[in-house]
């Protein structure tokens, strides 16, 4: 006797419908099975293995030990064991990782959600827990779900809402990575063998993903591969031209810092924040208002206009600005001087030490950073003042900008008012 199911009688294959997620039976799709789940499993193997490498090296370039201005994470303890000095060489080093990061992880969306798809019946397996053992296999597979969520959810909404959580996206980005990679790591270690074997064999063993009652494919498997792929596809071609210029920059149609560039001209290339939007005023930062402070060794102070800056060696750098958000400008041609230089106007006439960047802007995440000795002491690290050719615009940071080779965009302060050169 035909039973009405969930969504009526099933009158293709005259057979009752389960009404329960939890029935095996309700999960029909002839897709789900091993094989599915294994080829799935194993490109997010890697994929997400880049994702945390380069998100841990991202994270690395912010100089988060450096300054508790840079560190939005005080408490992290032994997960801040690999932090390194960033070096300011290959000046495209951050341009590169977070192209990298930010393109993966927006291309990998749709593998992602495959496969959850592929193992949802699992999420309904009764008893919840059938020993110690499986109450732990399924706590650890709540937080590989959740935390592999929770990362490409706050990523997202970091680019797409343009750092919609104030200055906690880093903190619960970076948290969220660790516990993600702890369960992602039991995850392939335990699994991994079985998933090595379905791939190799050609019969495929059965498992609990396999329907007991599948309904008619519409689809192959392989289709089903094909639809995935064209999807992670789609993302990464209308995503990838964030990392580029001009009409490759058209292309990344779902990038806020896609589509066209803001303006032409020397300064017509990305622009972060603008000066209106960060509270700066054309009355703050004409000449005669202006002045930069620059503190040093044992208190030492001086105070300069830009004419006095002018007037001190200007050199020049080839530099792109790259922000965590994962777009990117080719290198623009900075002109400016250098923070070395300005460091032995106040003492510091050998090694450069630290110094703290601050800004006009009196709110806000970034109108602080802190950089290492080693971004001071190179030679293409500027006090820029001019950007191809002309004076800076007020959107790129007039009258002054730090432009540090292969540093984060953020680490890049605008509207500079005041540098305090020391150890920090
Ligand atoms: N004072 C100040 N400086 C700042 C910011 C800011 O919001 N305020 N944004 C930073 C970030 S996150 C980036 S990516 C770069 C962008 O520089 P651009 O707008 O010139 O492209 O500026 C950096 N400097
Ligand atoms: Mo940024």
């Amino acid at each position: 006797m035909v039973r009405d199911g969930l969504f009526g009688p099933s009158p293709a294959y005259g057979r009752p419908m389960a009404r329960s997620p939890f029935s095996p039976s309700f999960w029909r799709s002839p897709l789900r099975g091993p094989w599915l789940t294994s080829v799935l499993g194993v490109v997010l193997l890697g994929g997400i293995t880049v994702l945390f490498v380069t998100g841990l090296v991202s994270y690395a370039a912010y100089n988060p030990n450096l300054a508790p201005v840079n560190d939005k994470t005080p408490d992290k303890g032994i997960l801040g064991f690999y932090l390194f000095s960033w070096p300011t060489d290959p000046h495209w080093l951050y341009r590169l990782n977070q192209g990298i990061h930010v393109t993966l992880g927006i291309t990998l969306i749709p593998v992602l959600l495959a496969k959850l798809w592929s193992v949802v019946p699992r999420l309904f397996t009764l008893p919840p827990a059938r020993s110690l053992a499986h109450a732990l296999e399924r706590i650890s597979l709540l937080l590989l779900v959740g935390g592999a969520l929770f990362e490409f959810v706050t990523g997202v909404l970091n680019i797409q809402l343009d750092y919609i959580f104030p200055g906690s996206f880093y903190t619960l980005h970076f948290y969220g990575a660790w516990v993600f990679i702890a369960a992602f790591i039991a995850h392939a270690v335990l699994k991994m063998p079985m998933a090595w074997r379905n791939l190799r064999q050609l019969r495929e063993e059965k498992n609990d993903l396999v329907p007991p009652d599948p309904a008619e494919p519409t689809v192959s498997r392989r289709g089903a591969l094909w639809f995935v792929g064209g999807g992670s596809l789609l993302l990464f071609a209308t995503t990838v031209g964030q990392n580029f210029d001009g009409p490759l920059r058209r292309t990344a149609l779902l990038a806020p810092h896609g589509g066209a560039e803001p303006g032409s001209g020397p300064g017509g290339f990305q622009i972060n924040k603008t000066a209106a939007y960060a509270g700066i005023r054309a009355a703050e930062t004409d000449e005669e208002a202006w002045r930069l402070v620059v503190e040093g060794r044992n208190g030492r102070t001086v105070r300069l206009s830009r004419t006095d800056l002018l007037a001190m060696p200007l050199h020049s750098a080839a530099l792109p600005i790259a922000c965590v958000e994962g777009w990117s400008t080719s290198d623009q041609w900075w002109r400016g001087v250098r923070l070395r230089d300005l460091a032995a106007l106040v003492g510091y006439d050998g090694d450069p030490p630290d110094v703290l960047v601050e800004s006009l802007q009196r709110r806000g995440a970034f109108r602080r950073a802190a950089l290492r000795a080693n971004q001071v002491a190179d030679s293409h690290s500027l006090l820029a003042l001019f950007v191809n050719g002309e004076d800076l615009t007020p959107d790129h940071g007039y009258p002054a900008r730090i432009i540090v080779p292969a540093a984060p965009g953020v680490l890049n302060t605008k509207w500079v008012a005041r540098m305090t050169f020391g150890d920090l």
